[in-house]
């Protein structure tokens, strides 16, 4: 056993000599060349594994309850609206490829959509799920929106100043759903109301508070009335009706951040 052993290292001796005569052998700048070429890929491949580890397809619907996400989650995975008239108590989670895509299977990127319940309960679930995202939506029930409009501005303001959010800069899509009826508003009129109510959420939620404690960013540019486009992440507004499967706006934001 120990005779065995002592010939294995004398056979890596003779090895390292024989490297070494190698090395002494070829020109030094030959070896620094190879040198190079050989930490300069190693770097580019730890490059490539990194960026795409961190390259998310996950996609957060977010937005008060009632507003529509979770027929719009089935719109998107099935086609179909499912008829979600109950409230939702759990997350919706499923990694799929778009219905509007099933030719493409195979050849697209799935997407990881999230449909979080809008219940005040249950909205802390966002926090998990956030630092992942590639995109968040926020839907808005663009029929019954001014009743609503305050407690869609405060969970809203509330997403917009998460550290995980602007840290990020987290894509947000302001989707104005339930347009198939007559009576909704326009995504414009929806953008300025909401505009307007996080202006003043910003003046009362400057003193020191609970709430302020919570937030862990301020929000535009002070003694200029609130507008999105002085937020650091991107924010659009669009329109959707997941109930008559209007959702080509949706899903043209899904695709511009979770490419296939
Ligand atoms: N007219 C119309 N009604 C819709 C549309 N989308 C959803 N609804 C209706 O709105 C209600 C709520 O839809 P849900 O998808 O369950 O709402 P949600 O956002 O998931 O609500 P929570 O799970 O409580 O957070 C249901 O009665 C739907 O039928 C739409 O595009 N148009
Ligand atoms: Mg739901």
């Amino acid at each position: 056993m120990e005779g065995g052993m002592e010939e294995w290292i004398n056979e890596l001796q003779k090895w390292l000599k024989q490297a070494d005569q190698w090395i002494r052998e070829v020109p030094p700048v030959q070896l620094y060349v190879a040198i190079g070429v050989l930490l300069l890929t190693s770097v580019l491949f730890l490059l490539v594994r990194l960026l795409k580890r961190t390259k998310s397809n996950t996609i957060v619907l977010a937005g008060l309850s009632g507003s529509g996400k979770t027929v719009l989650f089935y719109q998107l995975r099935d086609g179909s609206s499912h008829q979600g008239t109950v409230t939702s108590m759990d997350p919706n989670e499923d990694s799929f490829v778009l219905h509007s895509e099933s030719d493409k299977v195979g050849k697209v990127k799935p997407v990881h959509v999230i449909d979080v319940p809008g219940h005040s309960r249950l909205r802390t679930k966002l926090d998990d799920y956030l630092p992942r995202a590639a995109g968040l939506v926020f839907v808005v029930d663009a029929l019954d929106f001014l009743p609503n409009c305050r407690g869609a501005a405060e969970y809203l303001y509330d997403i917009l100043t998460k550290a995980s959010v602007v840290k990020k800069k987290i894509p947000v899509l302001i989707l104005c759903n339930k347009t198939d009826k007559v009576t909704a508003h326009t995504k414009e009129f929806i953008r300025k109301q909401l505009e307007k109510e996080i202006d003043k959420l910003r003046t009362s939620r400057t003193a020191i508070s609970e709430a302020d404690i919570a937030n862990e960013f301020t929000l535009g540019v002070s003694d200029v009335p609130f507008s999105f486009t002085q937020c650091h992440n991107k924010v659009n507004v669009a329109e959707s009706s997941g109930l008559t499967g209007e959702i080509s706006q949706l899903e043209q934001f899904i695709r511009e951040y979770v490419s296939g």
